[in-house]
């Protein structure tokens, strides 16, 4: 079974190094591959470097449609002809731990399509984050799976591993979100088409000591109007058009 670990960054030169030698060490049979929007810090260039003395890192650079979900995307569609089994994605900020990646990857199987590193399952937990941050991020789960009809805890993680043959049958195309919305969006078409099980495994999420955060106010607002908009789609069929396939 061949894995592949997506990491999506974007100015995030002060962990790239430390987080991609971290990676290696802590889970040696996943290849890994950046994707990374051309970041005005550098990031793509200390990459590089880490990945020729490392090895098993590829580096993609992207120079337009700067975005968490179009570089995913894109790095999704490069994993799935590159042949591999599962593909995974976790953040570089250190967020995700690197020692439960191979944990994620190993429970993938022909029933599971997701595997999702949980906050809000029993055992999960979230480390350093301000109470405006834990409340928006747990309330936002809550609206989400309310809205979508979902039994998942939390939608809006990014430390996942997918079955490569089931994230293919998904028109990556046409999904709508820009930023992290994307991973609602994905988990919503995965349990709409029955493409498999859907497992939470719990993580401990720890905020980021380095670099800044990308989040800001255009991303929330999308990520609320969307749920929004998918769920009354879904309840009353107005909209119908716009629910994600
Ligand atoms: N390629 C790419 N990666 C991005 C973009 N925005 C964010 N990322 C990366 O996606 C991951 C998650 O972004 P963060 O800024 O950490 O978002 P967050 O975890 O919600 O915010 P913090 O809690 O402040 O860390 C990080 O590895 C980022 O570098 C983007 O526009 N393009
Ligand atoms: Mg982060």
């Amino acid at each position: 079974m061949r894995a592949v670990v997506i990491i999506p960054t974007y100015n995030e030169a002060d962990n790239i190094q430390r987080f991609l030698t971290q990676v290696r060490k802590d889970a040696p049979n996943v290849d890994i591959l950046v994707v990374d929007d051309n970041s005005p810090d550098g990031t793509s260039q200390i990459a590089k470097e880490v990945a020729d003395r490392l090895g098993q890192i590829k580096v993609m650079t992207r120079t337009t449609n700067r975005g968490y979900a179009a570089a995913s995307r894109d790095a999704m569609r490069a994993a799935i002809s590159d042949n591999y089994d599962v593909i995974a994605t976790m953040d570089a900020d250190f967020s995700h731990d690197p020692a439960v990646l191979e944990q994620l990857v190993s429970q993938v199987n022909e029933h599971t399509a997701l595997v999702i590193g949980s906050r809000y399952v029993a055992g999960g937990e979230v480390t350093n984050w301000p109470l405006f941050r834990r409340l928006l991020s747990r309330w936002g789960n809550l609206y989400t799976a309310f809205c979508l009809k979902l039994k998942i805890k939390d939608c809006t993680s990014g430390f996942r591993a997918y079955s490569a043959k089931q994230l293919a049958q998904i028109n990556l195309a046409e999904l709508t979100a820009d930023g992290y919305a994307f991973l609602t969006e994905i988990a919503f078409v995965i349990s709409r088409n029955n493409l498999g099980d859907v497992v939470e495994v719990p993580i401990n999420y720890v905020d980021r000591a380095y670099g800044d955060s990308k989040m800001n106010t255009k991303i929330m607002r999308e990520s609320m109007v969307l749920v929004t908009r998918w769920g009354i789609a879904l309840r009353t069929g107005i909209g119908r058009k716009h629910l994600p396939r």
